[in-house]
């Protein structure tokens, strides 16, 4: 294939989470990008183990996408978010309500997960205080989570290297992560120890008092820490500890949400109706910016009093509901139905599974693990050079056409919901043959 015309200076552009010395000493530069490849600049062709970052569910290039989002644009650019709507964004908000159980049936949209995050935070407390309950001002998240990289997100998040330069918001306590190597090593799907690390919310309520605390946030599945799934009963637990203390439950599915674990919503798949749902990539195939919050009836019904000429919840973006994003959003949540892309994620699950834990038998693998179409594969460190061993992975891996993740030594791999089993295999094949040099 030919090259693609490269920019003649990579200096200006500060790159988001990316080592930019490194990377800009030896770039790697995508050109275009079609089902299930992406193309390089250099010419090759890349297959995406990793669906973008997370949101390419549908896979790359969707023309459906595209001539509405064409449409839109030409139609309506723009309309004002505040005090002023469009009827794009009215449908997007009922069908993405549709997609959740119960009375989660309120959508406030931002542009990012990160929003969402922002969002759920500030209503929840924001609800507690509409209801009288104003005391209620503590949040509650977890160990190794990651929330985006907002000032709430970071607070209630779990991961040092995005917290220890900034002191976060006040009232903040954190779960226990759910990881254990010793009792849950190579579980395929869930894995059966470790209900109980739910029961540490008793001690944090007893600690600063039941009726100080607002809301415990989770990801149902921890995606960016290294692919953590939840223990058998665990998400139970927490959400009858939040049930009988009032604390509002939140799960972040930024990743898990639209599709990822093989049903619509990690809420679905777990039989566990949180109070309020963030979501984000997947909402538009990665292809606009849309993130945003679905909540409860009780809570959008609790911001619903005093008078009716008043705001009732002061917070909102420019670009919240934007009409390119709208008709994004509802193109892509027209191929999920059509091409039943839930439904196909779930069959394929079983043959994912068995191509992750057949890399058992290679050298310096600690761990596997595996739901939905989501797999983490944590690798011995180099002594000395933490995460040097992945990151050696991860760039011969892009080398020889095939695009994972890598977080410390934790490798992680989720495709486009499109992905065939011949694909499943060139991925696990052409990992394999790389792990065997790392
Ligand atoms: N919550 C969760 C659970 C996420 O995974 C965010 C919030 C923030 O979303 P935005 O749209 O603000 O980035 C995320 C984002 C990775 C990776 O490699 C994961 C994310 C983003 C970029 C890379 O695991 N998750």
């Amino acid at each position: 294939m030919a090259e693609t015309a490269r920019p003649n200076n990579l200096d200006s552009y500060w790159m988001p989470f990316t080592a930019n010395r490194q990377f800009k000493a030896k770039p790697r530069l995508m050109a275009s990008a079609e089902g299930m490849y992406y193309r390089s600049t250099d010419g090759r062709k890349i297959l995406d183990g990793t669906a973008g970052l997370w949101c390419v569910n549908a896979g790359h290039g969707r023309r459906e996408i595209a001539a509405a989002v064409q449409q839109q644009l030409v139609a309506l650019d723009y309309a004002p978010a505040f005090q002023m709507g469009h009827p794009a964004i009215f449908e997007a908000a009922s069908r993405l309500a549709a997609l959740l159980p119960g009375d989660l049936d309120h959508v406030f949209f931002g542009n990012s997960g990160s929003e969402a995050v922002e969002t759920a935070l500030k209503i929840a407390l924001a609800y507690h205080r509409a209801r009288g309950d104003g005391a209620r001002t503590r949040l509650i998240g977890r160990e190794r989570a990651y929330h985006g990289v907002g000032f709430g997100g970071i607070s209630v998040g779990g991961i040092a290297g995005n917290r220890k330069l900034y002191a976060g918001i006040p009232g903040v306590d954190h779960l226990p992560h759910t990881f254990n190597l010793a009792k849950q090593a190579f579980s395929r799907g869930q894995p059966d120890w470790g209900a109980e690390l739910a029961d540490d919310l008793e001690r944090i309520a007893a600690l600063h008092d039941p009726s100080t605390i607002a809301a415990v946030i989770v990801e149902p599945m921890a995606g960016s820490t290294g692919v953590l799934v939840p223990p058998k009963g665990y998400l139970e637990r927490l959400k009858a500890i939040c049930d009988k203390y009032g604390f509002l439950l939140i799960f972040d599915e930024v990743i898990t949400g639209l599709g990822r674990l093989g049903a619509a919503f990690a809420t679905e798949l777990f039989g566990i109706v949180p109070d309020m749902v963030c979501f984000a990539k997947g909402v538009t195939n990665g292809c606009v910016p849309m993130g945003g919050v679905v909540v409860k009836k009780h809570i959008y019904d609790a911001f619903m009093q005093g008078p009716e000429n008043l705001i009732e919840f002061a917070h909102g973006y420019t670009y919240s509901g934007h009409p390119v994003a709208a008709a994004a959003a509802l193109a892509t949540l027209d191929i999920y139905a059509k091409e039943d892309l839930f439904n196909r994620a779930k069959s394929l699950a079983p043959y994912w599974e068995d191509a992750v834990h057949a890399l058992k038998d290679l050298p310096n693998i600690v761990d596997l693990r595996n739901i939905g179409l989501v797999a983490g594969i944590e690798l011995a460190p180099i002594p000395g050079k933490p995460g040097a061993r992945a990151f050696d992975v991860y760039v011969k891996c892009f080398e020889r056409g095939l695009l994972i993740r890598q977080t410390g030594d934790i490798l992680a791999l989720s495709p486009p919901l499109i992905v065939e089993k011949s694909q499943i295999d060139d991925m696990f094949s052409l990992l394999r043959e790389v792990l065997k040099t790392c």
